[in-house]
């Protein structure tokens, strides 16, 4: 009596895998329309941040952006390597060399943000610059 009932269900397992492998016809659900979504559109193609990095400090222009796409123009106008980086954009730059240019994009949400140098012991130093987003 106890086999078949084990047999039983092995089967039922059976047709239920059968059932659920193929034949799924079921989509993602369509990205909700946002009615009237009024994003606050600043100039076409974002704002665009000029950087000066230097030992040990950031100059930035301007320091103050409106939300949306920002362009950082990052420039090493110092005599050793730095890196800019604002985690909270995903900004994340190699080491930069004295006289190289970089140039990186974010999606930049209001709110106030602190951009680091990771050189060993310049952030300590002081490289570090806040910028504020509204
Ligand atoms: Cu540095």
């Amino acid at each position: 009596m106890r086999n078949i009932v084990v047999v039983v269900a092995v089967a039922a397992m059976l047709a239920v895998a059968g059932c659920g492998g193929g034949g799924d016809t079921s989509q993602p659900a369509p990205a909700p329309e946002q009615p009237g979504a009024q994003a606050p559109a600043p100039s076409a193609g974002g704002t665009k941040v000029e950087v000066e990095m230097s030992e040990f400090k950031f100059e930035m222009e301007p320091i103050q952006i409106a939300p949306g796409k920002v362009t950082f123009e990052i420039e090493n106008v110092g005599t050793v390597e730095h890196s800019f980086i604002i985690e909270e954009f995903g900004v994340k730059t190699e080491q930069i060399r004295p006289g190289q240019k970089v140039t990186v994009t974010a999606d930049a949400k209001a709110g106030s943000y602190t951009a680091i140098c990771d050189v060993a012991g310049h952030k300590e130093a002081g490289m570090t610059l806040q910028l504020t987003v509204k």
